[in-house]
């Protein structure tokens, strides 16, 4: 087996055969260039005209032509073919320069037709990669049959397979992007939709806050003209008519206490009254003695009550209702604007007048309170009234309506202006996740999303970057039979960036390179370096619209 780069360069698959095929040509020489061998006598060296040989000079492993053109069947003038695995002795410059031929031409018949390197031929060794017809052996070193038929009809099976899997692929990506414009055309609704609910609420803003205007204008206005009772006047009543109220309740108890306490003195008196006259005198008793000279001293400065009928009088007038001396005290509280001007001319109005007069007093007041001339003094005593907090309230929660509405405005304005690569064909896989196992952790690729390291043992996941961007990057790996690698060329790659720091290194990052596929897999991970990684993916999204197996970038510009 020969080297994998040695033989990918050989492998001729663009091999055309529109040239005359079946022009005699000498081994080696492929359709394309039979035409400078269809003389029979002589041979002019294809870059060196001016050198001719005799056709019999063609294949006789001597190289005579400075572009080797006269050995294309043998390895004679392989030191000069491009296609040679480069040597310290042969440098690039020669082999670009002299060349003629691009190597042996191996038939392949049932296969595909292909060159290989001039050192490779007879060379003791089968070249059945790219030379299935074994006629790059001719010298009898060894015998190689020709395995065209078989390897052909396996060649053919692996390319159908693949063929399918492409256009399953294909067809995938075409459900994706089919699904990307859907979900564009819902981000251009959302946009509309939202563009109008934001002018909806700066029209509702603004009539909140004309609301809140006019609420506090009539709330001013509204404490300018409502009667007071809260005045110097209206308080010092009011306190009156509580005392006087609580002076009447405390008479009126005094006056019960009072009726109970004579009562019981009566009660004693006639009980004290009856001993008296029920004491046997004769009974030489001391104590009963002495309490009957106590009543009759007592009796002598007259019983109780003595003349307390003016007393009574005074405090059962005390007790009337403050009506019954003409008292009203409802126009006291109700009137502070004794000291008022207005109201003492009012007094000297009609009604109709007086409530013109009113209106204009409150106008003038609402205009000296705006300009700061007069201060609010009914709403400052009583903070902010309810009406102008219910307005104030309503005015912020449309604002913060407007607030939210507009911030999602943004967001979809910005999603709709993201990259999403060619066709927006990511936009359909954004936020879809896929895990790979590998060591010790289990890998998450979440499409323009984020990449995750999750320890398979417990512990925190790792970040490893958050999607930054879609690049480009040229990969020249070998392609297994299962199609699950990169391949060569240029390969379309999401980055991510910004992930969680590594201990004395950098924030992790990771670059995910994809290849046409058609299911979501990561294939592989590795750490390039420290925190950095890089994963190898497969996915329909990074097929190009012309159906091969890298995404081109110049396929994808437009939509750039
Ligand atoms: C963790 C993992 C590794 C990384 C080291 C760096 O173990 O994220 O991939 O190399 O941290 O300290």
């Amino acid at each position: 087996m020969r080297t994998k780069a040695v033989i990918t360069f050989a492998f001729a698959s663009t091999l055309s055969t529109s040239f005359a095929a079946d022009l005699p040509r000498p081994r080696g020489v492929s359709p394309e260039y039979a035409k400078y061998y269809k003389d029979a006598s002589s041979f002019a060296c294809i870059f060196n005209p001016s050198i001719t040989l005799e056709a019999s000079q063609i294949n006789d492993d001597f190289c005579d032509c400075p572009d080797g053109s006269d050995e294309p069947g043998t390895s004679a003038c392989s030191h000069i073919s491009a296609l040679s695995p480069p040597s310290a002795a042969i440098s690039d410059s020669t082999l670009n320069n002299t060349a003629a031929l691009p190597g042996f031409y191996c038939k392949n018949k049932g296969h595909r037709p292909a060159y290989i390197p001039f050192t490779y031929v007879n060379d003791g060794i089968c070249d059945y990669d790219n030379c299935c017809d074994g006629s790059d052996e001719s010298e009898g070193i060894v015998k190689c049959e020709d395995k065209c038929k078989e390897i052909g009809t396996m060649w053919k099976k692996a390319e159908e397979q693949k063929q399918k899997t492409l256009n399953v692929a294909m067809q995938k990506r075409r459900d994706l992007v089919a699904t990307a414009a859907r979900l564009k055309l819902e981000v251009e609704e959302k946009i509309s939709n939202l563009k109008s609910m934001v002018q909806a609420d700066e029209i509702k803003i603004q009539e909140a806050e004309n609301n809140l205007v006019e609420t506090e204008k009539r709330e001013k206005l509204r404490a300018i003209t409502a009667p007071k009772t809260g005045g110097r006047l209206g308080v010092l009543v009011s306190l009156a008519k509580k005392r006087t109220e609580d002076l009447r309740a405390g008479v009126l108890k005094l006056m019960q206490e009072k009726a109970s306490a004579e009562f019981r003195v009566k009660e004693l008196e006639g009980i004290l009254e009856a001993f008296k006259t029920e004491y046997n005198p004769n009974f030489n008793d001391e104590g009963v003695k002495r309490a009957v000279r106590a009543w009759e001293e007592y009796e002598a400065r007259g019983r109780h009550p003595a003349d307390d009928h003016v007393a009574q009088k005074e405090m059962e007038d005390l007790v009337q209702d403050d009506s019954e001396h003409g008292l009203t005290w409802d126009d006291y509280e109700t009137a502070d604007r004794d000291t008022d001007s207005l109201y003492l001319i009012e007094s000297y109005l009609p009604p109709s007048a007086r409530d013109w007069l009113r209106q204009k007093y409150a106008d003038v007041r609402v205009f000296l309170v705006d300009n700061g001339i007069l201060p609010a003094v009914d709403n400052d005593a009583a903070g902010e009234s309810k009406a102008v907090q219910d307005t104030r309230t309503h005015l912020d929660s449309v604002k913060s309506e407007r607030d939210g509405h507009q911030s999602d405005l943004t967001n979809n304005e910005s999603d709709l202006t993201k990259n999403y690569g060619p066709d927006d064909v990511f936009r359909a896989l954004k936020g879809e996740c896929v895990n790979v196992e590998s060591g010790e952790y289990t890998y998450e690729h979440c499409f323009m999303d984020k990449t995750t390291q999750k320890p398979n043992k417990g512990g925190m996941d790792t970040a490893m970057g958050y999607f930054d961007r879609i690049e480009f990057v040229n990969v020249d790996e070998g392609e297994p039979a299962d199609g699950k690698g990169l391949g060569s060329g240029e390969r379309i790659a999401l980055r991510y960036e910004n992930g969680a720091t590594c201990w004395n290194g950098p924030a992790r990052s990771t670059t995910v390179i994809l290849v046409c596929y058609e299911i979501n897999e990561v294939w592989k991970v590795v750490e390039e370096e420290k925190c950095i990684y890089r994963m190898e993916a497969g996915s329909p999204a990074a097929c190009t619209p012309e159906g091969s197996r890298g995404a081109s970038q110049a396929a994808g510009k437009d939509e750039l």
